[in-house]
């Protein structure tokens, strides 16, 4: 008898997969491979049901013979140990990033007399209805909030880009790009203190109240799926931040980054350039404290950003703090430094992992960006942070514009490099 293989990444069964099975099972015994957790994040396609749930879930349909973890999205493994006489698959991988692993499925079917079937991808009303449902379900805040730290347990390290509106929002839930046959794509977002107040033309000093920064959220909530973890700058008086830690969570956001400086914020990019006061060890930690106890849930979680090696303290006394902090009942620490090296974050991440194997270590590469999330990774640090790219590329992109049409008198001249309009009006989801 001839052996099937066909992959598949979904929690929910409809009639697209219904009618894979049923081509499936005209051709021979059939396999199903389900993508692994791991891989899902990867592919942008986060499991709502664990990987034991969809794996019976495969089994109990009719006209499947095995089901198998496939635990990567190239087929690689796969394929060489079943050698399926058939691959099946949607025809609708031929297009975008993941024509890549389609080549590469073609090529290893090759080595050996395999053959790749290729089924029109069914598309109708019902069909749209389960995938919009899924994702709905996603954006739900008990499913966000809890996301974060399933990604920190999944993932050897968390990529989060920043987002300060609902379109910075689409560009970190949909990007995704091939790289080397794998898909990559951003697990969360950071909703920077800097960029949201630089969106509203305003300075990074606590300036743009709370009230508009969960506006900020809540719009970013509305087009998206993705953990958010908030940069709650001071998190201000203990007695407010403590009303704002259940307003978070209720929300849906999966954590709050608080930084021990005190009195007038500034960005910490300035370093000591500008007068700037750390908190104390005792208030900063009475501050974490009054956090955790008013926490509802346990998936919300409360990370604190050490500010010693900015204001150029030294390194014991961020060790110390980070030792306080963790003491004092917090989820993560978050080390910065402004440094072009990242030579003081690996010796921060060493000497607090030699002590602290399970809090996990937040980072942002802003200043020593040629840093790689791997480097990162092998020094334990969990959470990467792309904290303002999105909006340094946006800034010179239109003020260059804008420039070029006051000089010209005209749009022509900028129009090569303008997103097309047919483009910009499907950008957006239609409901
Ligand atoms: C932000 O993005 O607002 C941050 C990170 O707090 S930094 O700007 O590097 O201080
Ligand atoms: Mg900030």
């Amino acid at each position: 008898m001839k052996t099937v293989y066909t992959c598949f990444c979904t929690d929910i069964i409809h009639e697209g997969h219904l009618n894979i099975i049923e081509q499936a099972k005209k051709l021979g015994s059939v396999t199903i491979g389900a993508l692994s957790d791991k891989a899902l994040i990867r592919y942008n396609k986060f499991p709502t049901i664990s990987q034991e749930e969809r794996i019976r879930l495969y089994t109990s349909l009719d006209g499947v013979d095995r089901v198998v973890v496939q635990d990567s999205m190239v087929y690689e493994d796969v394929i060489s140990s079943l050698k399926p006489d058939y691959v099946l698959h949607g025809d609708n991988w031929r297009n975008g990033p993941e024509a890549a692993i389609r080549a590469n499925v073609l090529r290893l079917l090759e080595e050996y007399g395999g053959e790749l079937i290729e089924i029109p991808y069914t598309r109708n009303e019902n069909v749209k209805k389960i995938d919009s449902q899924l994702k709905e379900k996603l954006s739900m805040p008990e499913y966000r909030r809890k996301r974060l730290r399933q990604l920190i347990d999944m993932c050897p390290v968390v990529k989060t880009i920043e987002a300060h509106s609902g379109l910075t929002g689409l560009i970190a839930e949909k990007t995704v790009v091939e790289n080397n046959g794998h898909l990559d794509q951003f697990d969360a977002m950071w909703v920077s203190s800097l960029c949201d107040s630089t969106a509203k033309g305003k300075p990074d000093i606590e300036l743009v109240d709370m009230s508009s920064r969960l506006r900020t959220i809540d719009d970013i909530m509305e087009v998206t799926t993705k953990p958010i973890i908030l940069d709650g700058d001071t998190g201000g008086l203990t007695e407010h931040f403590i009303y704002n830690v259940r307003t978070l969570e209720r929300m849906g956001v999966s954590a709050v980054i608080i930084e021990d400086k005190t009195g007038l914020k500034k960005n910490s990019l300035f370093g000591t350039e500008v007068e700037q006061t750390q908190d104390s060890i005792e208030n900063f930690c009475e501050k974490i404290k009054a956090g955790k106890r008013v926490q509802l849930t346990d998936d919300f979680m409360i990370i604190a950003r050490i500010e010693s090696l900015i204001l150029e303290r030294g390194m014991e006394d961020a060790l110390t703090r980070a030792f306080a902090y963790v003491d004092a009942g917090v989820d993560g620490i978050m080390i910065h430094s402004r440094r072009k090296e990242p030579d003081e974050i690996f010796e921060f991440c060493d000497k607090f992992r030699e002590k602290v194997k399970d809090i996990p270590i937040v980072v942002v590469p802003t200043s020593y960006n040629q840093v790689t999330e791997d480097e990162l990774s092998a020094h334990g640090v969990n959470i990467v942070i792309y904290a303002n790219q999105l909006t340094r590329s946006a800034f010179p992109a239109m003020q260059q514009t804008a420039e070029d049409i006051l000089r010209n008198h005209r749009a022509k001249e900028v129009d090569d490099r303008l997103m097309s309009i047919k483009h910009i009006i499907t950008l957006i989801d239609e409901l």
